[in-house]
Order: structure tokens, then sequence, then C-alpha cells
């Protein structure tokens, strides 16, 4: 009986324990030459244990990669073999787990301290939306407009949801490991919800629909379990997980996008085989003609990218979207001196099909969609620690304001 229990007792922390990054390392890594670009690509494409942060395909961009320790040295070893220059950007992962929690949060004093403070969970988040509801109806409104694959409801708030007004969508969280994307849209939410007066600009001719965490089981997943959780939580074949940003039936399985289940960027047995993504078709087919704006936000890398993310082709309307995206880049880099890269994500970043914006601008008319690549972490990495969260979503926040602001003016002018 006691072996049992002791063996039942084993099982479970097994079960519940955070998966270990001990000795895990990212790189940096130059690419000098087209073939040392292209060597990168492929790795990236034929080894699910390398966990690339971040590629680009332009030379002279660096890309960081995580690797565990028992591919380290075959990874250095194919470095070598190719002349790259690269260099140890983290030397153990888990030690910067630990410095993030010694950087423990303080107590929020209110709602609003919260959100600048901490990465809120997704219980809390809903909790503050319903909250906004109550508080502010018939104005604000809460919807759920899905569940996901564990059961957690997909809500959003819609802002001015007593007009008819043109409609601003923002979405974050669809990849669960880039948690400062729904602290920025938590912020947005604070700011035209709770401070409207200073954002009427971009509330006088606008409704705003805001999902703030599209994956949430992959978000919570990636609190309690493994912090560097990237899919959604359900189960495809022997793995767990599809790559919501893949999964979108727009070019859906071509490329960038992986057909093996285990890898990071599985686009998914079908089409919309995500209940998370099945809500955001559905609720921009239900805005069709209305909506004029998705914005997606993600991290990392300061980019502002539009489609499209399945060919180096651009859209024929491209240099209106454009417009609105350098509206967006212009405006944080006279407030801070960040410089954001803008430009299609093929041509500025590497191709990947199936993605959400590419589908918005398609099939559901949506005629300005962009996704916003957010910085980079204290650490490098997906996110600020929970001290920079406040920095971090202000400089994001004057730069979704002047993208909205670009498209409210040119309501007379898109259709
Ligand atoms: O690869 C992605 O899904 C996005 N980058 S991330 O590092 N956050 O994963 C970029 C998506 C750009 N859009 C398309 N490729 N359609
Ligand atoms: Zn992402």
């Amino acid at each position: 009986m006691i072996a049992r229990i002791a063996i039942l007792f084993v099982l479970l922390a097994v079960v519940t324990a955070s998966k270990p990054y001990k000795g895990y390392k990212v790189y940096e890594v130059q690419q000098k030459t087209r073939d040392q670009a292209e060597f990168l690509h492929h790795l990236e494409q034929s080894n699910e244990n390398l966990d690339f942060w971040h590629l680009s395909k332009h030379l002279d961009n660096n890309a960081q990669v995580m690797v565990p320790p028992h591919e380290q040295r075959s990874f250095v070893a194919g470095l070598m073999r190719n002349g790259f220059q690269f260099n140890v950007l983290i030397d153990d992962i888990e030690n910067t787990n630990d410095e993030y929690e010694a950087l423990a949060p303080r107590k929020p004093t209110s709602a609003e301290d919260s959100i600048l403070h901490n990465y809120l969970r997704h219980s809390d988040i809903n909790q503050y939306l319903d909250g906004l509801a109550e508080r502010y109806s018939p104005k604000i409104s809460v919807e759920q407009i899905g569940t996901s694959h564990e059961g957690r409801p997909l809500k959003t708030i819609t802002i001015n949801a007593d007009s008819q007004n043109p409609i601003i969508f923002l979405d974050a969280g669809i990849h669960a490991r880039e948690w400062i994307a729904p602290a920025t849209a938590l912020y947005a939410i604070n700011q035209l919800v709770e401070h409207a007066t200073e954002n009427a600009d971009v509330l006088s001719n606008i409704t705003w629909v805001i999902l703030p965490v599209v994956n949430p089981d992959g978000y919570e997943y990636s609190h309690e379990h493994d912090r560097f959780w990237r899919k959604t939580r359900k189960p495809a074949g022997k793995c767990i997980g599809t790559d919501g940003n893949r999964n979108f039936d727009f070019h859906w399985g071509e490329i960038g996008a992986s057909s093996n289940a285990c890898s990071d960027t599985y686009r998914g047995d079908a089409a919309f085989s995500e209940p998370e993504t099945q809500a955001i078709r559905d609720v921009l087919l239900k805005f069709k003609n209305r909506c004029k704006f998705y914005l997606s936000l993600h991290s990392y890398g300061k980019y502002l990218l539009y489609p499209w993310g399945w060919t180096s082709d651009l859209p024929e309307t491209w240099q209106t979207i454009d417009e609105v995206a350098q509206a967006g880049a212009n405006a944080i880099n006279e407030a801070t001196g960040t410089k954001y890269t803008v430009g299609s994500s093929t041509n500025v970043l590497y191709a990947a099909s199936g993605g959400s914006d590419d589908w918005a601008l398609d099939v559901a008319d949506v005629p300005i969609t962009i996704v916003m690549e957010l910085p980079s972490g204290g650490f490098g990495g997906f996110n600020p620690p929970a001290q920079a969260i406040e920095e971090s979503v202000k400089e994001s926040w004057i730069g979704i304001k002047a993208m909205a602001l670009k498209v409210s003016q040119m309501l007379n002018t898109i259709d």
C-alpha cells in the first residue's frame, strides 16, 4: 500500500513538474553568406530539438537558437564546419529562469498596477474583462467567442459596443510563450476603457474588439509546466499541439509550416483544426466588411509585418498597409528611439504559410492586417522581466495607437 502511494506521488510529481532547462544554451549566430542562411534555415526545418527563437533570412541579422545539452556538440560542430561566427548568449537557461523568479513582482495595489507589473493568468485576465463590462455597460461588452480545447472561455471585449463603427480587431497570445503580447493587449484595453478621454482620437469613430489570449491552454501550460511552450494543447499524433499561426485556411500547409506533429511549427491535422483558430475565423467572418484593421501581437524582434507570409510577392494594396505600419514605427521611434523594421513577413523575416494575417486579408477581406513583433526580454528572449512590462507596454501602445489613428483617417478610402 505504502509503495503504491509512493509511486502515485512520484507520478504526480512527474506530471506536474516544470520542464527542466538545465544546461540549455542560447547561441547567437551570425549569418554572413547566402549559404550560411540556407544552412540555418535547413536546420530549423529538419531538427525539432533546436528552438529558433529568432531567425530572419536577412544576412547580418543574427539568429538566436536554444539548444538542449545533448545537441550542443553537433550543433557547434556544424557551425564550425560552415565557418559561422557565433557566441553563447545565455549559458544556462535554468539560471535565467531563477533570475526571473528572484525578480518577483511586488504586490499590486490596483488592477492597473497589476497589468503593468505582472504577467496575469488567464482567469485573472477574464475576470478583469468581466469587471470592465459590468462597470461600463453598455459601452463595453464581453462575449465568449469560443472555447479552447481544454475548456477555457475565449473572451473578447468590445469597446464602443453600443455603436456600429468600423472595427479594429486586436488579438494576442496565439503563441503561448509570448507573454508580453497578452500584457500589451491588456494595457490597450486599460487605456481604451479606463483612460478613454486621453484616447478619444482612436475611439470617436472606431469600435475595438480585443481578444487578449487566443491560446489560453498553451499560455497556462507555459506558466505551469514549460516556459517555452508555443503551440496549442490538443493532442496531434504522438505529440501535442498545433502552431495556431500555421493553421489558417489560406495556402495552408505550404512553405514554412511543418507536417510533423512534434515540430513547433506544426500546421495541424487540417486547416482550422483548432477551436482557438476557429474562434478567430468566426469572429472575423461575422465582422466581414466592418473590420478594417486586424492587428496580431507576437514577440519578439521589433517588426511590423504585413502579408504575404506565404510568398515574397506583395498584396496589391501593400502601399496602404505599409503606410499604416510606418505610422506605428515612426511614432515609436519619435517617442523612445526604438527602431522597428517594417515590411512583408516573407521579405523581412521568413516565409510561413497558414498565418492569421494572410487569411484575414484574403478571405475575411480585412483591408489592413499587421503582425507586431514586440521587443525582446531583458535577458534576450520572449518576455521582459515583470519589472520591465510597464516600459514595454507603454512604448508599444504608442505604436498601436498611431496605427489605429492612421486607419481611422483612412476610413473613407479603404474598403
Ligand atoms: O512565425 C510566426 O508565426 C510569427 N513570428 S513568431 O516569432 N512570433 O512566431 C510571424 C508571422 C508572420 N506572418 C505570417 N508568416 N503569415
Ligand atoms: Zn508569435
